[in-house]
């Protein structure tokens, strides 16, 4: 993929610390580790819509087990590494993954985000230069908790930004209580990344979902979870009201830069908008916001989708990704090349051309520049 005058950057890669990994193995409701007798690994097990193979397998154990294996790709930052040589990755911006601290105590989650985010700080000092991170956020703790945790991430030398859910502080991300959070991460020139887990309610799936692997919820929860959270923020003037805020979007932005006219179209045809004064000559638009206040990363694993998000952000906005360690290879070996980070770096070579200018600023220029990689 690199060669010798392209530095590539991977804006979206995640790990569980050991420290987290070993939460999960105490818990008994998702999210969870646990071994099962059919599988040699143990499971790592998210989402909702996991929850009824997880059903199936405590009771029989010949049911296919739940969830994904949880490989040495998840904890291990020497697989990091090797995972980025073997990519001819050059720089990482590491995050935890899904569900971060959602599901933690008040009372324990302010004291956990410091643990987790000074060990994510530890490993990027260790490989300097190579990496940098995405802090945690304790958003289940109280407002003045969670504003020293900001305070505390901006002084982390190579902090660049918090990850975030769409849950918010329980209500969505278009909750007013939300705004003094939004405002204290702008004001540290932190950076959002917004990152789907919830997905959409099992019941959209269907009764034959099981027969259907992970497909629909990834494929399609995802993304509309990211493109429904990032319509509530523009519908409720998050953007207008918070100027400084920067988002950086998973998954090229959900379907955000291919509904983008039809939220317009939606807006300016809404009676009740309209009378309400919300249609004004001078409002922000959703292509805007697209263009001014958002990022979105190139985990699309196509030129299509990835056209449509040159178009609405432009390419000087794209940052290129892998997502490991999720989307492993099933049939080839995990320590070889992954084909999810192929079929990435090929869909841009493909949008913008192989070399072009374009190309490397979505492999890494762009990510240099956005998230002060040379400081
Ligand atoms: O495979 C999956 O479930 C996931 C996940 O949970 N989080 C993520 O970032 N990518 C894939």
């Amino acid at each position: 993929m690199a060669t010798s005058n392209l530095t590539v950057v991977d804006i979206h890669t995640h790990m569980y610390p050991p420290q987290y990994i070993k939460i999960l193995e105490s818990r008994s409701t998702i999210p969870l580790v646990r071994k099962f007798p059919q599988a040699p690994e143990p499971r790592l097990i998210l989402l909702e819509s996991e929850l009824a193979d997880l059903e199936k397998a405590l009771n029989d154990t010949s049911a296919k087990p739940p969830g994904r294996p949880l490989t040495s790709h998840f904890a291990s930052l020497d697989q990091k590494i090797h995972f980025m040589d073997t990519h001819h990755i050059n720089i990482s911006v590491i995050s935890l993954a899904n569900p971060w601290l959602d599901f933690v105590d008040s009372s324990q989650a302010g004291e956990l985000a410091n643990s987790v985010n000074n060990e994510f700080s530890e490993m990027c000092a260790k490989h300097h230069r190579r990496l940098f991170f995405f802090g945690t956020l304790p958003l289940t703790a109280p407002l003045e908790t969670l504003q020293a945790s900001i305070s505390h991430l901006k002084g982390l030398k190579y902090c660049r930004g918090v990850i975030l859910g769409t849950s918010g502080l329980g209500k969505g991300l278009d909750d007013p209580n939300l705004l003094p959070i939004f405002e204290a991460i702008a004001a540290a020139h932190l950076t959002i990344f917004l990152h789907p887990h919830y997905g959409l309610p099992n019941q959209v799936w269907g009764p034959r979902a099981s027969e259907y692997g992970h497909v629909l919820p990834l494929a399609l929860g995802f993304p509309m979870e990211t493109t429904i959270a990032v319509a509530r923020m523009y519908l409720a003037g998050v953007f207008d009201k918070v100027r400084d805020l920067r988002m950086l979007l998973a998954h090229s932005g959900g379907t955000l830069p291919f509904l983008a006219g039809r939220i317009e179209s939606c807006i300016f045809h809404d009676g009740q908008l309209v009378q309400e004064g919300k249609v004004g000559k001078g409002r922000r638009t959703v292509w805007d916001v697209l263009k001014e206040q958002i990022y979105l990363d190139a985990v699309i694993y196509s030129e299509v989708g990835l056209k449509a998000a040159i178009d609405a952000s432009g390419s000087d906005r794209l940052m290129f990704g892998t997502d490991h360690p999720f989307f492993p290879p099933i049939t080839s070996d995990e320590q070889g090349q992954w084909e999810s980070v192929s079929l990435n770096a090929e869909a841009v070579a493909k949008a913008v051309g192989d070399s072009s200018a374009e190309a490397k600023a979505i492999m890494g220029a762009n990510a240099i520049r956005i998230l002060r990689l040379e400081e």
